[in-house]
């Protein structure tokens, strides 16, 4: 153990863990990539940020092309990539008397090849979007970009050149990256096409994310979120099998938490492990629920042992913030994050999270038979008894959330998968939520997730297959190619951060289609 000292909190490093995570470091899978074709990216109102793409001419043909001042092309790699770029530039003319200046954009979307970032005003750091400008004193040259990016399109506009010599790109390649080997996926070919493709790019997405350790987003956050991680952990039980990348993010939560023993919301791997300052209700107490989803997933007895104790200090913490009547403590900061709805309070769906956490620490106690558990079981008794007493409104047919009264889907739905109420009453509450469509409605696929899920255990998987083909299908209906952080079918433009172009367009929250299809036989 060893404490550090930071501005905003005091970690407690606990190295042996930290040595385990290190030790399960993934190996990375190389593949070249080459671009497929260029493209000209056009305005058309009726598509998805209202700029689509059309392939002009094969980018074979890019190396028979000379370029001077003012001259731009889009480059199309065809599919969603990570890596890092190579381009190989000869002059042609006369010999180089100036140096070449050349402005390289990046993006996962033709939206990021249209508007200008300049015009970015969103309250996430600009610096996500990927651009490069370089300067090439020296032709023939071959440049090897410093950053990973993630996309699709590259857009290459030369600055200048000079009066006298124009340049010719001979080469354009991405060395692409994942943690994650395709071929150990067991195949499937689903009756129901739009299913199998959903499938298809779930895969996608979670190998692009599957880096390190599991981003959140290739582009943008590039860092292991807790609350991502759980599905993307529950995606890949289903799928890439990939458990000891699971369990070296487990152990890279348990080796940073508080001096309370909290664990961070998420944390950065480079250039060596750090916690981050955000802490989320519902993000340390998904520590039990990804231990509890490995354990069921893998049987490895060993971690449970370990990280028993990192996981029922989250559910300790997490009860001291309930009041006298057994109900979260509701406060106006960013406390816990359930999704990015605005307006929606977090009280109910939070103490649905906590319901839910605390039966899979009961099941890991009772695994470990634990002196804990009965504690926990009489603690969770008053707890959901609480919660049908103060949080359920007979009148409504709904659960409120906070001083307003507030019903929001999110409150429902959690309260759904925590099982607070039978099977029969889920599925009457599920209905009567599909039926009134509460204004406080979902943000995130993180949350459509959950909708989903809820659904079935409900008993309505008919239901569950329409909202996923109405919302990851209507994904694939606007052009993805890997499955978006934010998505929503009535308002395409939306972003919780001020601009669509920050969106992360492959995030490992929207895997979760195959994770559905497969675990449910959807
Ligand atoms: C955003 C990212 C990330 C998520 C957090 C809470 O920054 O989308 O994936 O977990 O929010």
């Amino acid at each position: 153990m060893s404490i550090q000292k930071l501005e905003n909190q005091v970690i407690v490093r606990n190295e042996k863990f930290i040595e385990t995570a290190e030790q399960l470091k993934p190996q990375l899978h190389e593949t070249i990539v080459k671009p497929s074709s260029i493209v000209e990216i056009k305005a058309d109102s009726q598509v998805i940020h209202g700029w689509k793409s059309k392939t002009v001419a094969p980018a074979t043909s890019l190396a028979d092309s000379e370029y001077g001042k003012n001259d731009s092309f889009v480059l199309d790699f065809g599919d969603h990539q990570v890596g890092y770029l190579t381009v190989k530039i000869r002059s042609a003319g006369s010999p180089p008397d100036a140096p070449l200046k050349l402005k390289l954009t990046i993006g996962e979307m033709p939206v990021e090849m249209a508007e200008p970032f300049e015009n970015y005003n969103g309250w996430l750091s600009s610096s996500w979007l990927q651009e490069e400008t370089i300067f090439v004193d020296v032709l023939p040259a071959v440049i090897s970009l410093p950053r990973r990016y993630s996309f699709r399109y590259v857009k290459f506009d030369v600055i200048d050149t000079s009066p006298k010599y124009r340049v010719v790109f001979e080469n354009v390649e991405c060395r692409a990256f994942t943690s994650a080997n395709m071929n150990t996926v067991q195949k499937i070919s689903h009756h129901d096409g739009e299913l199998q493709r959903m499938d298809e790019i779930s895969l996608k997405t979670l190998a692009d994310c599957m880096q390190d350790v599991f981003e959140d987003g290739p582009k943008r956050d590039r860092r292991l979120w807790l609350g991502d991680l759980r599905l993307q952990a529950l995606a890949n039980y289903q799928t890439f099998g990939t458990n000891d990348l699971v369990k070296r993010c487990l152990y890279l939560f348990a080796g940073v938490p508080d001096d309370k023993g909290k664990v961070p919301a998420n944390v950065f791997v480079a250039p060596g492990l750090v916690a981050d300052d955000t802490y989320l209700f519902d993000y340390s107490l998904f520590f039990v629920g990804t231990l509890h989803d490995y354990y069921l997933a893998t049987n490895d007895l060993v971690t449970l042992k370990e990280l028993w104790p990192t996981a029922y200090r989250q559910v300790e913490l997490a009860l001291e913030r309930l009041d006298e009547n057994n109900i979260l403590r509701d406060s106006s900061d960013w406390w816990s994050f359930i999704d990015w709805q605005e307006g929606l309070n977090k009280q109910t769906p939070s103490q649905a999270v906590l319901i839910y956490t605390m039966k899979q620490a009961i099941r890991l106690a009772e695994e470990l038979n634990v002196p804990e558990k009965e504690s926990l079981i009489d603690r969770l008794g008053e707890i959901v008894e609480a919660t049908k007493t103060y949080l359920w409104d007979d009148k409504q047919q709904f659960f409120v959330s906070g001083s307003d009264r507030q019903v929001s889907w999110a409150s429902q739905i959690w309260m759904v998968l925590a099982g607070v109420l039978n099977k029969e009453e889920n599925r009457q509450l599920m209905n009567h939520l599909l039926k009134e469509k509460p204004e406080v409605a979902i943000a995130t696929p993180y949350m459509y997730h959950h909708l989903v899920e809820a659904l079935i255990v409900s008993g309505e998987k008919e239901r569950a297959i329409a909202e996923m083909k109405t919302y990851w299908g209507g994904m694939i209906q606007d052009g993805a190619d890997t499955f978006w952080e934010l998505y929503d079918p009535k308002n395409k433009d939306f972003s919780p951060y001020g601009s669509h172009l920050i969106n992360s367009y492959c995030h490992a929250w929207s895997c979760t289609p195959t994770y559905l299809i497969r675990k449910f036989g959807l």
